[in-house]
C-alpha cells in the first residue's frame, strides 16, 4: 500500500471511531450547531445555505427551528429558573460584525428574532428583561405563555424538593447506563443542557452565528449566562471565523470564551485547538472545579474546517456541508 492510500484508509479508520482530526478542509456552505439537536437545526438552515441564501438568514431560520420545538432547554418550554419562570437568552452576529442580544427575555417564543431586530433596528446591542420584551412586541412579537416541556416540568419538581444551586452540567457518560448521545436529564431528574449555538459560512464565504437557549436550569432569577454575551456565548470574525459554546456561562464569561477561540485562530491553531486552549484556560483556573462541570466550545474557520473541545466527555456537535450530515463526539481534556 503507498502512503497515500495509507493515510487515506487511516483516516477514514480514524472516522469510524469518531476521532476526527478536523484539519480537511470543507467546502463552503458549511453550518455546525452545538449537540445533537443540532440535526434539525442544521437541516433548517441548511434549506437556505444550500440555495445560495445569506448566512445570516440560515442561522436565524436553524436557530427558530429549536425554538419552535418543545424543548426542556431552548425556547418557551424550556427549564424555568428557580423561581419557576422561563426566562430566554439569544444573540445573533453577522460578517460585519453587527450584532444583537436578548437577556432574561419572557413570554416571547422567538428571542434569535428579536436579537435580530436589535441588531437591525437600534444603535444598542443588548436588551434585557421588560425592555426586551417591550421592544419585541412593538416590533410585532406576539407574548404567549411559557409552557414547560414535560421533562422540564418534572425536573423543576424534583429540584425543588432539595432546591440546590448547583450547576452540574452534561457530565452524562459519568452516568452509568447513558451513551455519549445525551439524553435530555437523567432519571435522578438532574438536567442535562441542550443551549443551541450556530456557526455557518455561506456559499459567498461570509460567516455568521447564533446563540439561543433558556439558560442554565434553576437559576437565580435575573442570572444571565454567556449565551447572548458577544464574545462569551458567539463571536464571529469575518476574516478569521466563529466559535460558539455551551455549559456553565460564568465561566465561559470569566475568559471572554469564544472571543479567545477566535483570537487563538487567528493566530494560526486550527478550529480544535484553539478551542483546547480556551478550554484549558479554564481547567487552569480552578482544576478541582472544573471537574465538577461542562464547557465545550464549537468553532468553524475561515476555510470551513470545524473542531471543538470540552471539559468533560459529553458534548457532541453536528455538522451540515456539501459532503457530510452528521453528529461528531468531541475532544475533551479531564
Ligand atoms: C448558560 N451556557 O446559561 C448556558 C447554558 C448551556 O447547554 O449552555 N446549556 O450558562
Amino acid at each position: 500500500m503507498n502512503r497515500k492510500n495509507f493515510i487515506k484508509l487511516s483516516s477514514l479508520g480514524l472516522s469510524a471511531l469518531g476521532l476526527h482530526s478536523f484539519t480537511t478542509a470543507a467546502k463552503k456552505p458549511i453550518v455546525v450547531s452545538t449537540w445533537d439537536s443540532g440535526m434539525d437545526v442544521n437541516a433548517a438552515a441548511w434549506k437556505i445555505l444550500a440555495a445560495n441564501g445569506k448566512c445570516i438568514d440560515a442561522i436565524e431560520a436553524g436557530a427558530m427551528q429549536i425554538e419552535d420545538t418543545i424543548n426542556c432547554c431552548v425556547g418557551l418550554g424550556g427549564y424555568p429558573d428557580r423561581d419557576g419562570i422561563v426566562t430566554l437568552d439569544a444573540c445573533i452576529m453577522d460578517q460585519h460584525a453587527n450584532c444583537g442580544a436578548v437577556a432574561g427575555l419572557e413570554q416571547i417564543k422567538h428571542p434569535v428574532s428579536v436579537a435580530r431586530k436589535v441588531m437591525e433596528l437600534t444603535p444598542h446591542v443588548l436588551l434585557c428583561g421588560n425592555g426586551a420584551q417591550q421592544f419585541a412586541i412593538e416590533n410585532g412579537f406576539k407574548k404567549e405563555p411559557a409552557v414547560l416541556s414535560t421533562e422540564a416540568e418534572e425536573a423543576y419538581k424534583k429540584w425543588l424538593l432539595k432546591s440546590e444551586y448547583k450547576p452540574v452540567i452534561n457530565i452524562e457518560n459519568k452516568k452509568e447506563g447513558h451513551g455519549p448521545f445525551a439524553p435530555a436529564f437523567f432519571d435522578d431528574g438532574s438536567p442535562n443542557h441542550d443551549t443551541m449555538g450556530l456557526v455557518a459560512i455561506d456559499a459567498a464565504g461570509d460567516i455568521c452565528g447564533a446563540v439561543t437557549t433558556s439558560g442554565m436550569a434553576f437559576k437565580v432569577h435575573g442570572r444571565v449566562g454567556d449565551s447572548p454575551i458577544i464574545g462569551a456565548g458567539l463571536f464571529v470574525d469575518n476574516q478569521v471565523g466563529a466559535a460558539t459554546s455551551s455549559g456553565v456561562g460564568e465561566e465561559v464569561i470569566r475568559i471572554c470564551g469564544t472571543h479567545l477561540v477566535v483570537e487563538f485562530m487567528r493566530q494560526g491553531l486550527s478550529p480544535e485547538l484553539a478551542c483546547k486552549k480556551a478550554v484549558e484556560r479554564i481547567v487552569k483556573r480552578d482544576p478541582k472545579k472544573a471537574k465538577e462541570m461542562q464547557v465545550g466550545f464549537l468553532a468553524i474557520n475561515k476555510r470551513g474546517e470545524y473542531g471543538a473541545y470540552a471539559i468533560q466527555e459529553g458534548f457532541v456537535f453536528s455538522v451540515r456541508s456539501n459532503s457530510e450530515n452528521q453528529i461528531h463526539k468531541s475532544k475533551f481534556l479531564i
